[in-house]
């Protein structure tokens, strides 16, 4: 009997540019070469709104069987929606923003090359931390990537984050290029496993870019539960998967 195999896909740097779109060539030799021998999954930090902008759409919900975005706190299969969970449920309201009072008293000291708007943007199952802002044009992401692989400024304000609230259970992992994610220890991509645990799959493979360990995908492609895959960008993920399958 054939095996049942899914396989689960990050979406920044490995389906498509940092925040772009697929190409359409890769969109399609997923949907007419791939899907036919497997399940597809996407597994994304991002929030719902933002992968459906760089997967052509909403009903990307439909073209996938499986779509796991805030690292799968909120998810859809077959296009339908499971239960939510949500960060503020789990941590409290009032160490909630003893942390975020904590993360805009620091923010309001950084100085940066230029700095934008909305620092902190509140996730079902996650804060997205920006110290330059998301309302920052591509140029100056870009430019603030760079800024940042010389002076580190996410990596010291995760370390002052740890040193400050040492017990809040929470896990930071920089999955793009001008912020960080927060969120409880344990809701990282392997959350995404545990809708998939009744699924009956013999193999689940996934494909990430950032498998190194502080990176957003390392917890998932490390888990157990999967087969890994580390690829370098999307046209090393379409090689990969023509080699797995014979294609
Ligand atoms: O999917 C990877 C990351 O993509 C974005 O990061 P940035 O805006 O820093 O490039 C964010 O949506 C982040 O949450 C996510 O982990």
């Amino acid at each position: 009997m054939a095996r049942k195999i899914l396989c689960l896909f990050d979406v920044d740097g490995t389906l498509t540019k940092p925040r772009g779109s697929i190409e359409r060539e890769l969109e399609d030799f997923l949907q007419q070469k791939v899907k036919p021998l497997c399940s597809l999954g996407l597994i994304g930090g991002s929030d719902f709104k933002k992968i459906a902008e760089q997967m052509y759409g909403k009903d990307v919900v439909e073209r996938y069987q499986y779509v796991f975005s805030e690292n799968g706190l909120v998810w859809f299969k077959n296009g339908k929606e499971g239960d939510r969970q949500t960060i503020q449920k789990h941590v409290g309201e009032e160490k909630l923003q003893e942390f975020i009072n904590y993360v805009l008293r620091y923010l309001s000291k950084v100085i940066l090359p230029v700095k934008r708007g909305t620092f902190v943007e509140f996730r079902s199952g996650m804060l997205n931390i920006s110290p330059i802002g998301r309302s920052c044009s591509q140029e100056e992401r870009e430019a603030f990537e760079k800024y940042d692989k010389v002076f580190n400024v996410r990596e010291k304000m995760i370390e002052a984050l740890k040193a400050q609230f040492p017990n809040i259970g929470f896990t930071y992992a920089i999955g793009g290029q001008i912020s960080f994610d927060v969120f409880p220890t344990g809701w990282d991509k392997t959350y995404s496993l545990r809708h998939l645990q009744e699924e009956g799959f013999d193999e689940i493979h996934f494909f990430g870019d950032k498998t190194f360990v502080g990176g957003n995908d390392y917890e998932i492609f490390s888990d157990s539960r999967t087969i890994g895959h580390t690829v370098i960008n999307p046209e090393d993920t379409k090689a990969q998967l023509k080699k797995l399958f014979n294609l």
